[in-house]
């Protein structure tokens, strides 16, 4: 097997994230599916999908993130699935015409959580994908939960999971902006962007984001992802970066010095 890269397509870069119905980016995927082709050669790659606005306005609107219980919400349920489902087809779309052996896995009909906590699921199919020469493509999804009856299984979740069972060298982050920063620089101009977390400076910086519940997301933006990386990626090389400048996967995999935040704990 050669070298594992593992890329997020986070779902505010491949979706319009504001849009309450779904609206996909596939310009920005192909260019992307485009840029891993070329990785492939080197690198073997899993893609993990965010859900954007496919996934987190209905998880909101049906009150999913802690369980169903009512007819209306299990009508949710499949709606957040079928969604997810329908932006991970664009999203394989796109791969195929970059010419690439993509292969969709979706948790909801494999995984399972326990009381909103990742029950795992045997990660050996992603290896024998990989080991077959294919890019396998996940996503975040809704998932039955043995205590709740359902739950939503974030990407970074997936993510945190595959590295315990299958070793990466890195794993980027793709977001519609360049890293973390102090606050949300599409709205505060006078945001700080933050190159390098550490231990040294992760509670201060987690203590910045204590704000962002209050939006449209149900698995917390940021500080779900840093909580995810803190607490299982030691080891590995961890990027948080911007998916819409052309060449940044490329970029963080043979130069240095290129803008995007670095985690390492
Ligand atoms: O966008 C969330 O996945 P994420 C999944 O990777 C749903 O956090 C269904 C909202």
């Amino acid at each position: 097997m050669k070298k594992l890269i593992i890329i997020k397509l986070g779902g505010s870069l491949i979706t319009y994230k504001d849009n309450p119905h779904g609206r996909f980016r596939s310009s920005v995927v192909l260019r992307l599916a485009q840029e891993i082709k070329k990785i492939n050669k080197n690198f073997d790659v899993v893609v993990v999908c965010g859900a954007g606005s496919y996934g987190h306005p209905l998880a909101k609107k049906y009150s999913l993130k802690f369980g169903m219980e009512t007819a209306e919400q299990k009508k949710g349920f499949s709606k957040v699935v079928n969604k997810v489902a329908n932006l991970n087809a664009m999203v394989l779309a796109q791969f195929e015409k970059a010419d690439i052996n993509a292969i969709s896995l979706l948790p909801h009909s494999f995984a399972t959580q326990e009381a909103g906590t990742f029950a795992g699921f045997d990660f050996t199919l992603v290896k024998n994908y990989l080991e077959s020469g294919f890019v396998p493509i996940l996503s975040g999804d809704m998932v039955l939960d043995s205590k709740w009856g359902c739950s939503v299984l974030s990407g970074d979740t997936i993510i945190s999971y595959l590295l315990e069972s299958l070793s990466a060298i890195k794993v980027v982050f793709l977001s519609d902006v360049d890293g973390v920063f102090t606050n949300d620089p599409k709205k505060d101009k006078k945001a700080v962007f933050i190159p390098n977390i550490t231990n040294k400076n992760f509670s201060e910086i987690k203590n910045l984001f204590t704000q962002e519940s209050a939006r449209n997301d149900v698995t917390g933006e940021m500080i779900g992802k840093l909580k995810e990386i803190k607490e299982r990626f030691s080891g590995t090389e961890v990027y948080i970066a911007n998916g819409y400048k052309r060449g940044i996967l490329n970029d963080l995999i043979s130069k240095t010095g290129v803008r995007a935040t670095k985690i390492s704990f």
